[in-house]
């Protein structure tokens, strides 16, 4: 199987070189290889999705709906195609990958309602029989660019909203899991979007990715990936009149208080840690725990963890898979060979699983100070910090001391350390009594400082962000008086 792109109504290889797609629990398996993408054939597919858009503008937005009306059908009938091809491409469990598809679905139903509810405003003018109003307009061609560990959500989150709101579109999946992108496009082609309103284009973000992102004629840019590659992308387009939306990662914690109940608590942790094998945005890395219930509440998290399985996605018993590539776990190895040279201890895993596939135990270390970079990089596996905390203000000000600021959960029965949280804690999503992992499709998504730039993905905010706002000033006196001095 070879893997191309498509552009305007054709699938066309790239003209760069071709490169494995593999599955990461047995990396000898060839699942595809792919066709990458050079600067000519990104200048293609940006040429054709600008060629079609005035047509698909133009084309009433409940129709725009409809498409992905249609799409949803298409996908439901694909379930078990899609859980599998997450399960070999990506490494997630049947679970796991079952949860993707179902928030996929319903990202889908959410924004084929949004083509009945691009809404303006009207509000009244200072001048007599004068109309003013807003209209929501399309932007033009967008990118669309995502990463490897939600390869179906994702692309479905960013490209539906631009679609439903008139953009045409150029998708460039991570070079991870290009053969979840093609059979995205595939299914939209089925639910007979036109030609050239979306075009795919693989390849490695520093070709592809990059002269897509930077290509003066893109009107907007949304990105999910790392920071790195976030901020140096945001830099470089300082200045050009793009609309940016970019989540960039977090270093998500929890607080567990004397008044949680503590399974819960432990449930939630291990869940948000462990859970895709830690490669989440939304991922749990620390946990700030009340003094008093320290040692108890370790043990609960370490006896719960204990009992997951790592292991291949294809057997029913795994409850970890694997991480999506060998520099992944040498990353991972890494944070915790460090933070054991700074004094922290591993009461739980710390080490790879087996030969061959990229698994990782699930590993939580004990001792780690706020200073070490375990407790405040991104990690981007399935490695969990545990400290423990005197005061809730303590433990906020731990929350709030790293550069990013996506999501934050609280474990308490307390209404009032509650309210005291949510108001306190510098994030874009907060939890309680809840995993810091999640959303949903009709909510917005998004973090703050180092995690996010730009307005929230999801929900109705997501569709306006692929929208301009056009204020309208209609006057029908009929007289000749002067007009609008304000
Ligand atoms: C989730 O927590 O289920 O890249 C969603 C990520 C996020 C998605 C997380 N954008 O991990």
């Amino acid at each position: 199987m070879r893997l191309s792109n498509y552009i305007g109504g054709q699938w066309i290889p790239g003209g760069g070189p071709l490169t494995k797609d593999i599955n990461p629990s047995h990396p000898d398996q060839i699942l595809a290889e792919l066709h990458n993408s050079v600067a000519a054939d990104v200048d293609f597919a940006i040429k054709t999705a600008e060629a079609a858009f005035p047509n698909w503008a133009n084309t009433p937005a409940p129709a725009r709906g409809r498409v992905l009306l249609r799409l949803h059908a298409i996908l439901d009938g694909h379930r078990m195609e899609y859980v599998n091809l997450m399960m070999a491409e990506q490494g997630k469990t049947r679970s796991e990958a079952e949860g993707e598809f179902q928030k996929g679905l319903n990202l889908v139903e959410f924004f084929a309602g949004e083509g009945m509810r691009l809404d303006g405003q009207t509000m009244p003018s200072e001048i007599a029989r004068n109309f003013t109003y807003t209209l929501r307009e399309p932007l033009g061609t967008v990118a669309i660019i995502t990463p490897w560990n939600f390869p179906f959500a994702i692309p479905l989150w960013k490209m539906c909203p631009a679609l439903v709101a008139g953009n045409t579109v150029v998708f460039k999946p991570a070079s991870y899991t290009p053969w979840i992108g093609v059979r995205l496009v595939e299914d939209l082609v089925a639910a007979e979007i036109p030609q050239g309103v979306c075009n795919l284009i693989l390849g490695a973000g520093s070709l592809a990715g990059e002269a897509l992102a930077m290509d003066p004629r893109i009107r907007a840019l949304s990105f999910t990936g790392s920071n790195e590659v976030g901020q140096r992308l945001a830099e470089r387009l300082g200045g050009r009149p793009i609309k940016l939306t970019m989540e960039m990662g977090g270093k998500n914690a929890v607080v567990v208080s004397p008044s949680a109940d503590a399974a819960l608590a432990a449930a939630g942790v291990v869940q948000g840690a462990f859970g895709a094998a830690g490669q989440r945005c939304t991922a749990t890395s620390r946990v700030f725990v009340h003094q008093s219930i320290f040692s108890e509440f370790r043990a609960m998290c370490v006896e719960k963890a204990s009992q997951m399985v790592v292991g291949d996605p294809d057997s029913p018993k795994s409850s970890i898979g694997p991480l999506i590539s060998e520099n992944q776990v040498k990353r991972s190895l890494t944070y915790i060979e460090d933070a054991q040279a700074r004094g922290a201890q591993v009461v739980l895993g710390g080490h790879r699983v087996g030969q061959g596939g990229y698994f990782m135990a699930p590993t939580i270390l004990d001792g780690v100070t706020l200073d070490m970079p375990v407790a405040s990089e991104e990690v981007f596996g399935p490695v969990l910090a545990m400290i423990a905390y005197d005061s809730l203000d303590e433990a906020i000000a731990w929350v709030n001391s790293v550069p990013y600021g996506l999501s934050a959960a609280i474990y308490t029965r307390d209404l009032i350390e509650a309210q005291h949280f949510i108001h306190n804690v510098a994030v874009g999503m907060v939890h309680v009594n809840n995993p810091t992992i999640g959303g949903e499709a009709q909510l917005p998504f998004g973090g703050i400082k180092a995690s996010g730039l730009g307005p929230r993905e999801m929900g109705h905010e997501g569709t306006l962000f692929f929208t301009e706002t056009k204020t309208v000033f209609f006057d029908y006196s009929g007289s000749s008086r002067t007009g609008n001095v304000y």
